[in-house]
């Protein structure tokens, strides 16, 4: 095993409760990672805990996660360690807990905002360039001869497809493609992945795109195109935001003829979040989104500030609140 490996292994050896964190608004990648290292950690016969800001949406049901996951933390439980999944920071997870960096093992994919925050953390494995977390889980749990099961496998599966969008994106390489194939002669079930996570959209969805798009804006002098939603616009076609935003991040990023695209979604979180994709080789959005305090990758990144999204005449207006 090499060095950085048994570094973070001995670490959940040495503890006795772990916390996993994920993002908030949770995808394949980092549902996927949790469980598997959930089930990792349980073998070692730890207490383990998944910390999750936002619900699990119903689509990764077939990730059997759902009742393990706790939203909100109470103070006089003490863990050993933290365990952070699919991002980079503590603040990221949005947790109600003051977590000690030195505590904390992490294990991500996204650029790292602060080049110095991961040096005060027990352990952390960070591939920037990696297709997907799963990626990485995948080495980790291969490299300590942990026996995935066919639904672990698959759970790892939907984290890359996703991630990479169907292995379309500039971070799907050799190495990606090779533990996708490692994964599906470990019983992944791809049929699964594409019943639940890409063959899955509702008619109200399409017409809801559909509205959408009729009123995307073009930015000539960023030559970016954007367009907006907010909770209004869900309720009116009975969606969750969860429900379209892959349908509208998918064009998004597929767009040639400008820079970057952005969607801009009121989530009724009091926050207004802006979520950037861009086609182009010589671009990168995390730079903007890190600008703005957010995070993400060269291709797709996102950020948010707290506010309202409201429409008024049919133009979007943004309404800041200082409290
Ligand atoms: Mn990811």
């Amino acid at each position: 095993m090499n060095d950085l490996f048994e570094k973070i292994n001995n670490s959940f050896l040495d503890s006795n409760t772990v916390l996993i964190l994920i993002h908030p608004n949770p995808d394949a990648d980092c549902i996927a990672s949790a469980f598997c290292m959930y089930n990792y950690l349980l073998k070692l016969g730890k207490k383990v805990d998944i910390f999750s800001y936002d619900k699990i949406p119903k689509e990764f049901n077939f990730i059997p996660l759902d009742n393990l996951i706790i939203h909100e933390i109470k103070k006089e439980i003490n863990y050993d360690l933290f365990l952070l999944l699919d991002l980079n920071t503590v603040e990221r997870s949005k947790i109600n807990i003051d977590v000690p960096l030195n505590k904390t093992v992490i294990i991500d994919h996204h650029k790292i905002i602060n080049e110095n925050y991961p040096f005060f953390c027990k352990a952390f494995y960070i591939e920037k360039d990696s297709s997907s977390n799963c990626e990485l889980i995948y080495r980790f749990l291969n490299e300590v001869n942990y026996n995935i099961s066919p639904l672990e496998a698959t759970a790892m599966l939907s984290g890359i497809v996703l991630d990479t969008e169907n292995f379309t994106t500039p971070s799907t390489n050799q190495n990606s493609l090779k533990v996708a194939s490692k994964l599906i002669s470990k019983g992944a079930n791809e049929k699964i992945i594409a019943k639940n996570l890409l063959k899955n959209k509702k008619i109200a969805s399409l017409n809801f795109i559909g509205e959408i798009f009729e009123e995307l804006n073009y930015c000539e002098e960023l030559k970016c195109v954007w367009c907006a939603l907010n909770q209004d616009i869900l309720n009116k076609y009975k969606l969750s935001y969860h429900e379209v935003e892959g349908g509208i991040k998918n064009f998004l990023n597929k767009i040639s003829d400008c820079n970057f695209g952005v969607l801009i979604s009121d989530r009724d979180d009091g926050n207004i979040y802006f979520s950037l994709r861009t086609t182009k080789e010589n671009f990168d959005v995390a730079k903007i989104a890190n600008f703005f305090g957010g995070g993400g990758h060269k291709n797709a990144s996102g950020f948010f500030i707290p506010g309202k999204l409201i429409k008024i005449n049919n133009n979007w207006k943004i309404s800041i609140n200082n409290n």
